[in-house]
């Protein structure tokens, strides 16, 4: 039998409209379709994973670190290394501690159902780096937006997620969230390169653009993962 984890990436307040700093169109019809996925009576998680955008104020994502540039401009910046590198710029947006931050209440109350199943993953707080995939991220108990933020230890060689998930017998990763063309894409091909069988559950994510949304998918399924639900097919439960 297939030992599959959920893993809800970044259903924030900041991704979602109508309030959300970088409000992914239509966000909100996803929610319905995970609140499915969390219905105890039809699917049993071994493990759920719920993942946090969760930056430090002045991240080097954020357009406004780097005047003029204007939000969603991709000017090439300087790394650590010495080398160039192309980074899109966002508003600021999942500030730690602020509610934007947050995972989205109903989405909060129906994971606590699960009890200790349930656990948080944090990425993009370090100040300097940017971290689209949960796979970069560092494991919390914390759930509520008001925890004090964690000055996290520098990520070991194997990813902490990746290790968890083994460490719970997981073969398997459905994933579903926001963005697809950002944080999901970046998710699915870390679960890929890690040897997960991959799943992505179409309903259950929204793209900042459709187009890239379709490239995204496009991309997972050439590399071996599974798109299910596309276009409303249906048939995915
Ligand atoms: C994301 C842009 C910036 C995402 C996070 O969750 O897809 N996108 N930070
Ligand atoms: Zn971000």
């Amino acid at each position: 039998m297939p030992k599959a984890a959920l893993i809800l990436v970044d259903v924030q307040y900041d991704f979602l409209p109508p309030d959300g700093a970088l409000a992914v169109p239509n966000g909100r019809e996803i929610l319905p379709v995970i609140e499915g996925l969390l219905n105890r009576d039809e699917w049993d998680w071994p493990v759920i994973i719920a993942s946090q955008d969760y930056h430090p104020p002045k991240h080097i994502s954020f357009a406004s670190s780097h005047p003029p540039h204007e939000p969603f401009s991709k000017p090439s910046l300087t790394n650590a290394n010495g080398e160039e590198y192309e980074q899109t710029l966002w508003p600021d947006h999942c500030v730690q501690g602020t509610i934007g931050a947050a995972i989205e209440k109903g989405v909060r109350h129906q994971i606590k159902v699960w009890g200790d199943r349930v656990k948080i993953v944090r990425k993009g707080s370090n100040i300097g780096i940017e971290a689209y995939s949960a796979f970069e991220g560092y494991l919390t108990e914390a759930i509520d937006p008001a925890e004090p933020p964690s000055d996290h230890e520098p990520q070991p060689a194997e990813s902490p997620l990746t290790r968890d998930l083994r460490d719970n017998g997981v073969d398997t990763v459905v994933i579903v969230g926001l963005a697809s063309d950002f944080c999901v894409k970046s998710t699915a091909l870390s679960a890929i390169d890690a040897s997960f069988r991959t799943i992505l559950v179409a309903p259950g994510m929204r793209g900042i653009s459709s187009s890239d949304e379709r490239d995204a998918w496009a991309k997972i399924e050439g590399l071996g993962g599974l798109v299910v639900g596309k276009e409303g097919q249906g048939g995915w439960e």
